[in-house]
């Protein structure tokens, strides 16, 4: 398809300006918007990451990308969005203190939204107290962290001892994921779930609400 073909391109080159077009363009022609993030946009970014890793692309290089899947994300977003009256779930989520990264964190965010969730998204850069603070005064019954450094990992484990010293681990359920995480990693820091993608973060949100 031409379009998921030039918007993959966009991503790469990190021009923000096409990628919006293209995907408005897309939209309007009534291609489904998670094809759009999960055929171009996300294997775009997987491309980006590959030329960092060969010293192809540098951090400038990373944030044009970035930029480009952000500005079409803004109109993907709103359309991942369908929902009911009563929330499934109301769920916090954040990128774990110490790191920047938010594409898929953000991504997960607006699925969750599309699935029912009321989503309280505190951005980057959220430190323990923080997450433990809004679980209180929103009262969530989900805590959703991502992270994409293998140094800021341990802020996940932080994070959840922070949430059993306040006493609030048996009224939340914990998800984590982001690029470096595994299903074992999970185990080992007592999270409730992981996965690797954005419906699948959906799926597992449902599933622990359900089972709580
Ligand atoms: C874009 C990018 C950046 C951008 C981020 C912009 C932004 N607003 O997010 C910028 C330029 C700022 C950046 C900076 C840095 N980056 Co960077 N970055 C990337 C890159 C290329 C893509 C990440 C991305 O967006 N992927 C696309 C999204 C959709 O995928 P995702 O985040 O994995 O999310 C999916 C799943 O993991 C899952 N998921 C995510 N979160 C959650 C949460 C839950 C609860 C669940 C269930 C699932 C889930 O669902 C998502 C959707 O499918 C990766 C390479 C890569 N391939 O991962 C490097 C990468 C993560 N960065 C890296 C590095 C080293 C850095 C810097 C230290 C570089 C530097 N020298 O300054 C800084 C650190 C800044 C900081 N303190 O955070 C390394 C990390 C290495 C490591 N082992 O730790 C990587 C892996 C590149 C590499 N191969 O070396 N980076």
């Amino acid at each position: 398809m031409e379009d998921l073909k030039s918007l993959h391109e966009a991503v790469i080159s990190g021009d923000a300006k096409t990628a919006r077009t293209i995907t408005e363009k897309a939209l309007a022609a009534g291609i489904d918007p998670l094809k759009l993030v999960n055929e171009a946009m996300v294997p775009a970014m997987d491309e980006v990451g590959r030329r960092f890793e060969c010293n192809d692309y540098f951090v400038p290089e990373l944030l044009l990308s970035a930029r480009a899947m952000k500005s079409s994300l803004e109109l993907i977003r709103p359309l991942l969005t369908a929902r009911g009256d009563q929330p499934v779930g109301r769920v916090v989520i954040g990128t774990v203190k110490g790191d920047l990264h938010d594409i898929g964190k953000n991504l997960v965010a607006a699925m969750l939204e599309g699935g029912g969730f009321e989503v309280i998204d505190l951005g980057v850069n959220v430190a323990p107290e923080k997450f433990v603070a809004t679980v209180k005064e929103k009262n969530a019954n989900i805590v959703a962290m991502s992270a994409l450094l293998t140094t800021t990992m341990p802020a996940m484990k932080t994070t959840i001892e922070a949430i059993k010293e306040a006493g609030l681990r048996d009224k939340v359920k914990v998800l984590i994921g982001g690029a470096p995480i595994t299903q074992r990693y999970a185990d080992e820091i007592g999270a409730d779930g992981y996965s690797d993608n954005a419906p699948g973060a959906v799926g597992l949100a449902k599933r622990k609400t359900a089972a709580a």
